[in-house]
């Protein structure tokens, strides 16, 4: 067998196992990647919210990524939940060191600051570091609008604001932008702005109507994230990744009495029914 591409994701675990660490893998594993992970916390969540956070130490977040990197290798790489300003600055120094990120190796940078339900997973001074350590490094960023106010300050309910908004996250210094509008509720299609600090790409998907869309943040980025590894530049991946997304949505379904995740099952031979006796 041919080793397949390498991804890593720098991310929080969802012990509900539908966003997260968990979202990630099971991402990569359905975008036919090895999928490692440097974890940066543990929620304690159910379909219903977050309910506990305990933080690993920034020392072993930044040994796991030299770890997989200095020995497997990594074609492409994302961040997730980062919890603190600590974990950003160790992330941040570890990718530098293996050369993950600014001309290296692709990097992703979802910057996850709330789950859906309003739980914070990003302490608030540590939106300053995602500004100014990791948005330099990143060769993709996505946020969705919520973030987008956080980062820049900006409400955006149009598509010219979203345009606006991506000139403004631009600035911070990544080399692609890319202003998710899945809440932007008014409009009836769903339109992701990709912007490369010159030209702006309009990436237009239908909108589910849909309550389990847990995971899906990351689910976006990391089946870009995959597209990367594999070889693709980033208007292929992020074309390929929204269309991922699209039908994850599409194939979400209901867990527990909360909300229920996006679903990549869909990619498997039909949807895994393989085992059922
Ligand atoms: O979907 C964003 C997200 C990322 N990482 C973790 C999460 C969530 C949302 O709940 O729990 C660990």
């Amino acid at each position: 067998m041919q080793t397949p591409a390498r991804t890593l994701t720098i991310a929080g675990s969802d012990s509900g196992g539908g966003a997260g660490i968990q979202a990630d893998l099971r991402t990569f594993f359905a975008c036919g990647v090895h999928g490692m992970s440097a974890i940066t916390a543990v929620t304690v969540q159910n379909s219903l919210g977050v309910t506990g956070v305990h933080t690993i130490p920034p020392k072993v977040v930044a040994a796991q990524i030299e770890a997989v990197a200095t020995d497997i290798g990594v074609q492409a790489a994302k961040t997730g939940m980062l919890a603190t300003a600590e974990i950003i600055s160790a992330v941040a120094a570890a990718c530098d060191r293996v050369h993950i990120g600014r001309s290296g190796i692709p990097l992703v940078i979802d910057p996850v600051a709330a789950s859906m339900h309003g739980n914070p997973l990003l302490a608030g001074e540590a939106l300053e570091a995602i500004r100014t350590e990791l948005f330099p490094r990143a060769t993709l960023v996505t946020p969705n609008l919520d973030e987008v106010r956080l980062l820049t300050g900006l409400d955006v309910g149009t598509r010219a604001q979203q345009r606006d908004a991506a000139k403004a996250l631009a600035d911070f210094g990544p080399r692609w932008v890319l202003v998710k509008g899945g809440h932007m509720y008014d409009d009836a299609e769903c339109l992701d702005l990709l912007y490369d600090g010159t030209d702006f790409i309009e990436l237009v998907g239908p909108r589910f109507d849909v309550k389990h869309t847990h995971g899906s943040g990351d689910t976006l980025a990391s089946s870009i994230t995959a597209a990367l590894a594999k070889g693709n530049d980033m208007v292929a991946a992020v074309k390929a990744g929204k269309d991922f997304i699209t039908r994850s949505v599409q194939a979400a379904y209901p867990l527990g009495s909360g909300v229920g995740p996006v679903s990549p099952l869909w990619r498997l031979p039909d949807g895994g029914d393989f085992l059922t006796p």
